[in-house]
């Protein structure tokens, strides 16, 4: 599986639609997987929901896209490929299947007044309602000058009229990132008179970067952009969507890439994962805020809590107790100024396996050590560090969810980190805080071990 597509909420019951290949724990072959739930936590798998046919436009591979209700009718928006186009999909009986529009495409490919920029790449269509129309954003680029969004509308969902591009790459004015030479799964959310426009970016060798999310304003159809970042670091998290729940919330799901070989993929059967459902909000100092849906705390079990003490350099504290590898970790302390420390997990006894968050006061800096994460070489074991601002004297909040391969860090909120961990003994099952240099004043940590969300 990989991208999140079609994210709804019908009926009480959440939609997860998702690119997935039958055949192959690979790319390729692309239908829409189905799966629902009525709490975001536990998942029931439904048939496929679109098929890639021959003699449609869907005939090589149903791309991503988004769904919609069109008062009361559901609408799936997807990317027909060779040549990349939008198709249209509705359901009758409450998403489980879907009806081809017989006039599909709805659009045939780009403007044609793009079409020498585009040259083709032209996918991903996010559709909302505002004021008297359906609105439209599509991943494009323009060849060897980066990416763009190009903005389309609708009265009817079938008749699109193409308006403008709505964001440009232009390396002057987004900073400070570089946002590679092709964006794809554009979503646009609302908050108040505030947007968070979010997209993919590729390079112009198709490899995948990293999601990209820019905060502005959207009025007479412009957007105009304010602060710039990524939107989740780590490297395996790519190609988000969110939607709005019956609470309103912007809850948002990413797709978590392997890192680990094509051939270890093989033996596993399985290749890729969806990430936490994620809750997004903008604070008043336009800043985004992502915290893991408060849902989850359902799958809780065993808890241990320690805390209000100061750990110093050279030490450790073991969790022997607490051992797993399907754990929620909530950390919050205060690190002195020349403090590192850090957490380490699913550490074999001899610590020949062990993965470490941590973090240094003197950079600001929390990294995720993976060199010594699995025995195993056909693995990723490369670091990956993010700046994380702390004002100072705050706390420093570590909400840590592993879940066998998959490591997410939300850090105070304000930063989300995805990575994969591959460790290959039975015994590497192990957890404990530890400081390298400096002191940390450790206010909490609560550990629970989590329940399966599969019932039986
Ligand atoms: N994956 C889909 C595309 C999208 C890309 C194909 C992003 O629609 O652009 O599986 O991962």
């Amino acid at each position: 599986m990989n991208d999140p597509n079609g994210l709804i909420q019908w009926k009480g019951q959440y939609h997860l639609f998702y690119q997935y290949n039958p055949d192959a724990p690979m790319h390729g072959n692309i239908h829409w997987g189905h799966a629902v739930s009525t709490d975001l936590v536990h998942w029931t798998h439904l048939p496929i929901a679109l098929t890639p046919t021959p003699g449609r436009a869907d005939a090589d591979g149903c791309w991503s896209g988004c769904a919609v209700d069109n008062h009361g009718t559901p609408i799936l928006l997807y990317t027909g490929i060779r040549p990349q186009v939008v198709c249209l999909a509705t359901s009758s009986d409450d998403l489980l299947t879907w009806q081809y529009y017989s006039g599909n495409p709805v659009i045939a490919g780009p403007p044609p007044v793009l079409q020498e920029d585009i040259q083709g790449e032209f996918r991903d269509p996010f559709v909302w309602k505002e004021g008297h129309y359906w609105y439209m954003l599509i991943g494009t680029r323009r060849v060897g000058k980066g990416g763009m969004i190009l903005l389309y509308r609708s009265h009817d969902l079938i008749t699109w009229e193409y308006r403008h591009p709505l964001l440009v790459a232009d390396a002057s004015k987004l900073q400070p990132t570089w946002t590679g030479a092709m964006w794809e799964c554009p979503n646009l959310l609302t908050f108040g008179d505030r947007r968070l426009l979010f997209f993919s970016g590729q390079t112009a060798e198709g490899h995948l970067l990293y999601p990209i999310y820019v905060i502005g304003a959207f009025q007479d159809e412009q957007f105009s952009a304010r602060t710039q970042a990524i939107l989740a670091h780590g490297g395996s998290f790519y190609a988000p969507q969110a939607f709005y729940d019956a609470q309103g919330r912007a809850i948002m799901w990413g797709w978590l890439q392997e890192e680990r070989s094509q051939s270890l993929c093989q033996q596993a059967g399985w290749a890729g994962v969806m990430s936490l459902p994620i809750i997004l909000s903008l604070s008043p100092e336009d800043r985004l805020s992502l915290e893991p849906a408060s849902e989850l705390a359902i799958l809780r079990e065993k808890h241990w809590h320690d805390g209000n003490f100061v750990l110093s350099k050279a030490s450790q504290r073991p969790y022997a107790d607490s051992q797993g590898d399907c754990l929620e970790i909530l950390l919050t302390c205060e690190p002195g100024q020349h403090c590192t420390f850090g957490l380490r997990l699913r550490c074999s006894p001899d610590g020949q396996e062990q993965t470490r968050i941590v973090y240094q006061a003197a950079s600001q800096q929390l990294s995720i050590e993976r060199d010594q994460s699995s025995i195993n070489s056909d693995v990723d074991h490369e670091n990956c560090s993010i700046a994380v601002e702390l004002a100072s004297g705050k706390p420093l909040t570590l909400h840590i969810f592993l879940d066998r391969s998959v490591l997410e860090v939300f850090v105070n909120n304000r930063y989300y980190l995805a990575t994969r961990i591959y460790p290959q003994r039975p015994d590497s099952l192990e957890l404990d805080l530890f400081a390298r240099a400096g002191s940390v004043k450790i206010n909490s940590l609560d550990i629970w071990r989590l329940e399966s969300i599969w019932n039986n």
